[in-house]
C-alpha cells in the first residue's frame, strides 16, 4: 500500500512542488484548499486530477478535524500561512491567527484524529531577523523582526512542544528564501524577473524596489521540498536548517537578472521609500551542515542558475 499525505498550502509555491514530489513517489495527495468565489489553482492544474482537494481553513478547527478524519493521513506538511512579510504589518492579528495559531489547530487536530501521522512545520529564516550568528544553523538564537517572524517562531516552538509533550513526529524545517517561477510576483526575486521580462519586451519601461542592500541566502523551491519529505522518514524527529550557504544582496540578484536579459538596470531601476521596512532583516546566510549530513540533502540549481531560470520562463510567458 503507498502513503497518503496531506498538504496544507497545496496552491502555493512550495505546496505544487511538494504535490509533485509526493506524486512521483507514488503517494496519494489530498491538498487543501480555501474556499474562494474563484478557483485560484494555476499552480496545481497541471497535477489537478492527481490530486484531491478539500476545502478547509487554518481559521476552522472542524475543517481540520474532517480533514484529517477523511484522508487519514501517513504524513502532514502544513505550508499553509500568511507568508508576505510586508503584509504582516498591516495584518499583524490575521498574520498571529494564519501563521501562528493556525499551526496549533492544526497539531491539535492531528493529536485528536490521528497523533501516529508524521508532522511537517513550514518554520522560516525569518525567525532568525537581527540574526545573533552568522552563519545561522539549528541552534542559533532566534530574533524576529517582523509581526510574520513572531508568528513563525510561535509556530515553531509549538511543533517543537507538542513533539516533547506527547511524542509526536512533528519537525520544523527552517528553510531560507527559495524561489522559483511559481514564486508569487509580490516577493523581489519574482518582481525583478517579472520587471525584467516586461521591459524586455516594452511592457513596462521602470522597476521600483525598496531595499536593494539586503542579503539573502536564496535557493531553488525544488530542491527544498525534498528536504521536507527527507525530514519525515528519518527514525527520530528533528529540526534542520535548509539553505544554500550562499549570501547574496538584492543588488546582486538585480544585476543578474537585467544582464541575463541584455539590459542595464540602472537605466531601469527606482528606489521607492514607500517599499523600505518597518524592521529590515539585513543579512541571512545559512549553514545546513546538519541536513547535508543527516538526511543527505543538497541543492543542485544554483543562485545564477535560478534567476536565469526565472527571467527565461517569465520572458516566455509574456511573449506574445
Ligand atoms: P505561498 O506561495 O504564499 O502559499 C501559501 C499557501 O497558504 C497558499 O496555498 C494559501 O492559499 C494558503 N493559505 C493561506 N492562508 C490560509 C488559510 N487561512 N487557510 C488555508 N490555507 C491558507 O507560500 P510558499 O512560498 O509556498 O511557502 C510555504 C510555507 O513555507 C509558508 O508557510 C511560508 O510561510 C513558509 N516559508 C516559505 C519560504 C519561502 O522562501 N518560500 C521560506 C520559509 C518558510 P491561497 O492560494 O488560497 O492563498
Ligand atoms: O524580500 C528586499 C526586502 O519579500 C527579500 C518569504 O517567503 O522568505 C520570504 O521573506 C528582501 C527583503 O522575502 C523589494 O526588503 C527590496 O530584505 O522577497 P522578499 P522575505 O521578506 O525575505 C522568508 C524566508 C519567508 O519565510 C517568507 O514567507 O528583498 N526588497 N525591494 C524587496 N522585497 C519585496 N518583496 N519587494 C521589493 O520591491
Amino acid at each position: 500500500m503507498g502513503k497518503t499525505a496531506l498538504v496544507t498550502g497545496i496552491t502555493g509555491q512550495d505546496g505544487s512542488y511538494l504535490a509533485e514530489f509526493l506524486l512521483s513517489k507514488g503517494y496519494t495527495v489530498y491538498g487543501m484548499v480555501r474556499r474562494s468565489s474563484t478557483e485560484n489553482f494555476d499552480r496545481i492544474e497541471h497535477i489537478r486530477d492527481q490530486v484531491i482537494l478539500r476545502q478547509g481553513d487554518l481559521l476552522d478547527q472542524l475543517s481540520l478535524l474532517n480533514l484529517i478524519e477523511e484522508s487519514n493521513p501517513d504524513e502532514i506538511y502544513n505550508l499553509a500561512a500568511q507568508s508576505f512579510v510586508p503584509t504582516s504589518w498591516t495584518k499583524p492579528l490575521l498574520t498571529g491567527e494564519f501563521t501562528g495559531l493556525g499551526v496549533t489547530r492544526m497539531l491539535e487536530a492531528v493529536r485528536a484524529v490521528k497523533s501516529k501521522a508524521r508532522f511537517y512545520q513550514a518554520s522560516s529564516s525569518e525567525m532568525f531577523g537581527l540574526v545573533q550568528e552568522v552563519p545561522q544553523k539549528e541552534t542559533t538564537p532566534f530574533y524576529p523582526r517582523s509581526p510574520y517572524g513572531v508568528a513563525k517562531v510561535y509556530g515553531h516552538f509549538i511543533t517543537v512542544n507538542y513533539r516533547e509533550s506527547y511524542g509526536m513526529y512533528a519537525v520544523s524545517g527552517i528553510l531560507f528564501n527559495h524561489e522559483s517561477p511559481r514564486r508569487g510576483k509580490e516577493f523581489v526575486t519574482r518582481k525583478v524577473t517579472d520587471g525584467v521580462a516586461r521591459i524586455k519586451l516594452g511592457l513596462q519601461k521602470e522597476l521600483k524596489l525598496g531595499n536593494l542592500e539586503a542579503k539573502r541566502d536564496w535557493g531553488f523551491a525544488g530542491d527544498y521540498v525534498r528536504a521536507m519529505w527527507l525530514m519525515l522518514q528519518q527514525d527520530k524527529p528533528q529540526d534542520y536548517v535548509i539553505a544554500t550557504g550562499e549570501t547574496h544582496s538584492v543588488q546582486e540578484l538585480v544585476e543578474i537578472a537585467f544582464n541575463h536579459a541584455g539590459l542595464n538596470w540602472k537605466d531601469h531601476v527606482k528606489t521607492d521609500p514607500t517599499l523600505i521596512r518597518p524592521a529590515e532583516v539585513d543579512l541571512l546566510i545559512g549553514d545546513s551542515s546538519k541536513a547535508k549530513r543527516e538526511l543527505g540533502w543538497k541543492t543542485e540549481v544554483s543562485f545564477e542558475g535560478l534567476v536565469k531560470m526565472m527571467v527565461d520562463a517569465d520572458i516566455q510567458r509574456l511573449k506574445p
